[in-house]
């Protein structure tokens, strides 16, 4: 892999947001994800690289490492703000006005649901291949769903949740967008989501990962 991306999951993974960031203290004074990426791109690295080759695969080890208890909720926060500051820059490219936009794309964290770096990831993918995004945020109620779908009433929906917890919400709102929008096309994704429960809960599709989700739109247009 490319030296520059190693440094960039590297502070992804340890929590490194900028240079004056004073943690990790072991990386004190050096360049941190903020920098780094900026350099990528600047030596013409495919921001699409940056979020396959670094970004991707750093936030998976500090999950890893999460579940193993050999990191904690502040560790994972702080990697949580690096990755933030690489997508930062890398968004504006994946947002080229010269594309006409192929449809809206409403996407949302369920109820109860904080976690949004995934939702993030997927929102800017969609929006990346050319869909205009309306992002409802983190911990949506249903009734925000059902008020953005009738201001765009052709919009794709996209639903996601990190928590088993939070399932169960994803479920109520999926069933009540059906009811009253029974034509609505409706994605649901986040890591404990898998298609079996899509089905049981009469989701249109699931997708573990972003791309699987930018596929999915690209075939509801072509
Ligand atoms: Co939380 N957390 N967390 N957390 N967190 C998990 C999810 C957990 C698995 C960790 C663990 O125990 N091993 C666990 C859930 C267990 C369970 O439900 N079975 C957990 C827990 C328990 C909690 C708290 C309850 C902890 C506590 O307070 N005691 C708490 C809940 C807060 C809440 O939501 N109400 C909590 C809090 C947090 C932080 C705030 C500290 C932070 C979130 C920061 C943020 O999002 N802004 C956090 C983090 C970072 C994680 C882990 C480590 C990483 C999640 C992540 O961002 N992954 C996670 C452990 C793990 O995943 N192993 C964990 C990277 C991200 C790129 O992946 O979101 O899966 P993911 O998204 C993927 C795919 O799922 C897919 O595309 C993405 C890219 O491939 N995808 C979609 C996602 N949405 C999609 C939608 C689609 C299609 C694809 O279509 C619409």
């Amino acid at each position: 892999m490319n030296d520059i991306l190693k440094k960039i999951a590297c502070c992804v993974e340890f929590g490194k947001i900028n240079k004056t960031s004073p943690y990790p203290p072991n990386m004190k004074d050096q360049d941190g994800a903020d920098e780094l990426t900026k350099k990528a791109l600047e030596e013409g690295i495919n921001p699409n690289e940056i979020l396959e080759n670094a970004l991707i695969p750093a936030m998976a080890i500090v999950g890893n490492k999460f579940s193993r208890n050999e990191i904690y909720v502040p560790q994972m926060l702080m990697s949580a703000k690096a990755m933030k500051n690489v997508m930062i820059h890398i968004r504006p490219f994946f947002q080229s006005g010269e594309t006409k936009r192929k449809g809206t794309f409403i996407i949302g964290t369920v109820t109860g649901d904080l976690h949004d770096i995934g939702k993030n990831l997927v929102s800017m993918m969609v929006e990346g291949g050319g869909w205009e995004i309306i992002d409802l945020g983190v911990d949506v109620s249903t009734e925000k769903f059902i008020k953005a779908i009738e201001e765009n009433p052709k919009a794709v929906i996209g639903l996601s949740a990190l928590l088993t917890t939070t399932m169960e919400n994803m479920k109520k709102t999926v069933i009540a967008i059906k009811e009253k929008y029974p034509d609505s096309t409706v994605l649901v994704g986040g890591a404990p989501v898998t298609q079996e429960f899509c089905d049981k809960i009469g989701a249109d599709f699931s997708s573990p990962d972003p791309q699987g989700a930018v596929d999915y739109l690209q075939k509801l247009v072509s």
